[in-house]
């Protein structure tokens, strides 16, 4: 997974509006009907009032990222649920939150990123909410996704989530990763196709799933493409962006909107009377 950094992550909590904007022009649904969606459930189904989320900074292998507890934490206020980032790092900081009485804890190291729900010990992965996320963005884009193909780049955690929850909507998949051996495996374990051309992938594909860390070259890109774009570093030269129809793309905040409600839906969604 590539790893954020403070210059990715600085303009984030002054872009959630605009974010939210984007989302709603380009899918129908605003930052939280997409992480609802996302899981599976409406928003009508949860009741995020009350909850009180702690952010946890961790010190760890490279260490705290600038903003990046205060952007996560910001994100989850913009859902509507109250978040604090706990004074301390690492295990002193989870002692705070769980003696503030935190309802849901966020901590990141450079491996994973969780959101932990304190009532029961369930928990929400990063990759599996990005992938999520970031299908439910191009479904919302495309008008559905059964029966369209759809090119993956990027057959690491948040690319194979990715191509088993459209493989079950029924898109037809390409993948494409610049290692073999992992576009293989995927390939033997969802059934989707591969290309070892990404640029002739590109220039068949209307639909894409970037989930990887490479630039994406405009001369290939279709005309009228729709990027679903949790890829970072941000992957688009000029050409492409003029090209594509559509590129769906954040650094941080879709794959964490739905942590925050799939961690809260753990314990607070409604008894369907
Ligand atoms: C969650 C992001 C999305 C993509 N890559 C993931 C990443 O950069 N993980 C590292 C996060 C480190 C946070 C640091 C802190 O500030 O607490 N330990």
């Amino acid at each position: 997974m590539t790893r954020l950094n403070d210059e990715m992550v600085k303009g984030i909590i002054g872009s959630l509006d605009s974010t939210n904007d984007m989302l709603i022009s380009m899918t129908g649904m605003d930052t939280m009907g997409l992480a609802c969606e996302a899981i599976g459930i409406t928003p009508e189904m949860i009741d995020l009032k009350g909850v009180v989320v702690g952010v946890v900074p961790v010190t760890s292998g490279l260490g705290i990222i600038k903003k990046f507890s205060e952007s996560v934490a910001e994100i989850v206020r913009k859902l509507g649920m109250e978040a604090f980032v706990t004074e301390s790092a690492d295990v002193t900081g989870l002692a705070e939150a769980l003696a503030a009485g935190a309802e849901i804890i966020f901590m990141a190291d450079d491996i994973k990123f969780v959101a932990i729900n304190t009532t029961n010990g369930k928990f929400s992965h990063n990759s599996f909410s990005t992938a999520a996320g970031y299908v439910t963005a191009l479904k919302g884009a495309a008008g559905g996704l059964a029966g369209k193909e759809v090119l993956i780049l990027g057959a690491g955690r948040v690319g194979s989530i990715a191509a088993e929850l459209m493989n079950e909507m029924g898109a037809i998949i390409t993948v494409y990763d610049i290692d073999e051996k992992k576009m293989r495996d995927l390939s033997a374990k969802v059934g989707v196709k591969t290309s070892n051309d990404v640029n002739s992938a590109l220039s068949s594909h209307l639909l894409v799933l970037n989930a990887s860390p490479g630039a994406i070259d405009g001369r290939y890109v279709k005309e009228g493409t729709i990027f679903s774009s949790p890829g970072i570093p941000y992957p688009f030269d000029e050409l492409g962006l003029k090209k594509a129809k559509m590129v769906i793309h954040d650094p941080l905040e879709i794959g964490a909107a739905v942590m925050a409600v799939q961690s809260a839906s753990f314990s607070r969604l409604r008894r369907s009377t």
